[in-house]
C-alpha cells in the first residue's frame, strides 16, 4: 500500500499534545514501566522527511531524527524497497546458523568507507551498546589487557559495561551498580569549560590522559574509547588536536583506539565520519543509529589483525546483523551514494548558524552555539560564571514543542538543546524550524527575570 506523501510543512490542529495523544498516553502509563522517560508525549501516526504526523493530525518538525537515526528520513523509499523485498524472501536465519550475502555487503561497505587505510574486517550487531561492548571484547582479546580508558561526559550505552563507561549518573547509572571494574575515566578537552581556558584544553587534557595511563600502567590498557564529537554529554566538539593526540598516545602504548561514531557518524557532521574532520582513524570504528535508517543495526569495523584475533565463535548474537536491518542499511548506502546528504549536512549547519549565532549576543542566556554539520547545539548558562541553566534549556524545548518543533535536551548538566534534523530536510522546513527555535530562545530570554542564586539551584531546576 502506498500512502500519499506527507506534506513537508508544520501544521497545528490541536494543542500539543492533543486529546488523542493524551488518552493514549494515559493508557501507556497503565501498561508500560515508568522506567522509560519521555521527551514529548505525542503519539505518531506516520513520519517521513522531517515531519512527524501525530494521531491528532498535527505535523511536527523533526529536529531529533529518533536520536540521530532517521538521517535519510523515517520512510525513505530506498530503505522501504530493500526491506520489503527482504521481508518477502525471509526475515531471519541467524547469521551464525546459515548465511546471507547482505551481511557481507554491509561489512564490505563499512570496510571500504570507515577511516583507515588498512585491511579491515567488520562484525554486525543490533544496538549501539552491544557494538561498544564487542569492541572492548575484541580489544581485550587482541591485546591480552583488561583496562578501558573513557572520558568525562562520555556516553556509550545502558548495558552494564557501557553504563560503567558512560559518565552521567542520573538517569543512566543511578541505583544500577555495582559496575564492571577496570573502566578508568580521563578528562575530555572541552573548549567551553576547560578550567584554564580553551587555548590550553588540548595540551592539558592530553597531559592528564598520559598521566592517568601512567598511574595505572599504560601496558594494562586494552582500549581507549572516545566519541569524536560527544553526543549525550552535550554535543561537545573537542578542541583541535585532542583526537590526533589520543591517536598518538594509543599508538605509543599499544592501546586499541576505539572511535564511537554511533551518534556522530554516517554523514551527520558533514563528513561520512566525524573523525575525518581531524584526519584520524580508529583501530576500531563503531557505528549504529543512522546506519540502517531506523532498523536495529550496529557494527564494529577494525584492523584485520584485531578483528581476527578473537577465537571462532567468540562473537555473535541471535539477531546480530538481522537480514531486514542489513537490507535497510543497503538502502541507506544507496541514499548516501551521490554525496548530496553530506552536502545537506553542511547546508544545515550554515543556515542554522546564520539564524542561531546572533542569539549569543542578543540574549544573555546562551554560552555556546556549537557542533558540526547537522549535529548542532545551544548551551544555556549564566553569562560570566557559566553556571549551567538546565531550567532554561527545558523551557526553550517546551516552548519549541508547543509550537510544533521537536528538539531534544542533552548534556551532563541537562542544559543543552540539540539539533539533529534528518539530513533530507527541505530548506523551507529547516528555516521554519530554526525560526521557531530562535523565537523560543527569545521568549525564554525575555521572561528570564529570576536568576537562580546558586549553582545547585540552577542544576536542580
Ligand atoms: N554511543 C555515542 O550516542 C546512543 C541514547 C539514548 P544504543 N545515544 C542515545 C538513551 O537515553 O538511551 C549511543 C550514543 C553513543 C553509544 C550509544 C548507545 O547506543 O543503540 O542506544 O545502545
Amino acid at each position: 500500500m502506498t500512502l500519499p506523501s506527507l506534506p513537508q510543512s508544520r501544521f497545528l490542529s490541536t494543542a500539543i499534545p492533543g486529546p488523542r495523544s493524551i488518552a493514549l498516553h494515559a493508557e501507556r502509563v497503565k501498561q508500560v514501566t515508568s522506567g522509560f522517560g519521555i521527551t514529548l508525549p505525542v503519539f505518531i501516526e506516520r513520519a517521513g522527511g522531517a515531519i512527524l504526523e501525530d494521531v491528532d493530525g498535527n505535523r511536527i518538525i523533526d529536529f531529533a531524527s529518533g536520536i540521530a537515526v532517521t538521517s535519510v528520513g523515517a520512510s525513505n523509499p530506498r530503505v522501504q524497497a530493500q526491506v520489503e523485498a527482504q521481508l518477502e524472501r525471509f526475515s531471519h536465519t541467524c547469521f551464525m546458523v546459515t548465511e546471507y550475502d547482505s551481511f557481507t555487503a554491509v561489512c564490505r561497505w563499512l570496510n571500504e568507507h570507515t577511516p583507515g587505510d588498512f585491511e579491515k574486517r567488520s562484525a554486525l550487531f543490533s544496538t549501539g551498546a552491544e557494538a561498544v561492548e564487542n569492541a572492548v571484547k575484541v580489544a581485550r582479546s587482541a591485546t591480552g589487557r583488561e583496562r578501558v580508558l573513557v572520558f568525562d561526559d562520555a556516553y556509550h550505552g545502558r548495558s552494564l559495561l557501557t553504563m560503567a563507561m558512560t559518565a552521567k549518573q542520573n538517569p543512566y547509572k543511578l541505583n544500577f551498580g555495582p559496575f564492571p571494574a577496570e573502566v578508568i575515566r580521563a578528562p575530555f578537552a572541552s573548549p567551553l569549560r576547560w578550567p584554564t581556558g580553551a587555548e590550553n584544553a588540548t595540551a592539558e587534557a592530553l597531559a592528564a590522559v598520559e598521566q592517568i595511563l601512567f598511574d595505572h600502567g599504560p601496558e594494562t590498557f586494552a582500549a581507549m574509547v572516545v566519541e569524536p564529537i560527544q553526543g549525550e554529554g552535550g554535543f561537545i566538539v573537542p578542541s583541535p588536536g585532542f583526537l590526533p593526540g589520543l591517536r598518538e598516545l594509543s599508538t605509543k602504548y599499544g592501546i586499541v583506539l576505539v572511535l564511537d561514531e554511533i551518534q556522530a557518524g554516517m554523514g551527520r557532521t558533514g563528513a561520512l565520519f566525524a573523525s575525518e574532520h581531524e584526519n584520524i582513524a580508529g583501530d576500531i570504528t563503531v557505528t549504529a543509529k543512522a546506519l540502517a535508517g531506523g532498523l536495529p543495526l550496529s557494527a564494529i569495523t577494525g584492523r584485520v589483525e584485531l578483528m581476527n584475533a578473537v577465537h571462532a565463535g567468540g562473537l555473535g548474537g541471535t539477531y546480530a546483523g538481522n537480514p531486514l536491518s542489513c537490507a535497510a542499511a543497503l538502502g541507506v548506502f544507496e541514499a548516501f551514494e551521490d554525496g548530496s546528504l553530506i552536502e545537506n549536512a553542511n547546508r544545515i549547519e550554515s543556515s542554522a548558524r546564520t539564524i542561531l549565532e546572533p542569539l549569543k549576543t542578543s540574549t544573555a542566556i546562551l554560552a555556546d552555539v556549537r557542533g558540526r554539520g547537522a549535529m548542532l547545539a545551544l548551551e544555556f548558562a549564566d553569562a560570566g560564571t557559566l553556571a549551567p541553566r538546565a531550567d532554561l534549556a527545558k523551557k526553550v524545548a517546551a516552548e519549541a514543542h508547543s509550537q510544533g518543533l521537536l528538539v531534544l535536551v542533552c548534556g551532563t548538566f541537562s542544559n543543552v538543546v540539540r539539533l539533529l534534523p534528518p539530513l533530507v530536510i527541505e530548506e523551507t522546513l529547516l528555516l521554519d524550524g530554526l525560526t521557531v527555535l530562535r523565537d523560543a530562545v527569545l521568549t525564554v530570554s525575555l521572561s528570564e527575570a529570576h536568576q537562580p542564586s546558586s549553582f545547585s539551584e540552577a542544576v536542580a531546576a
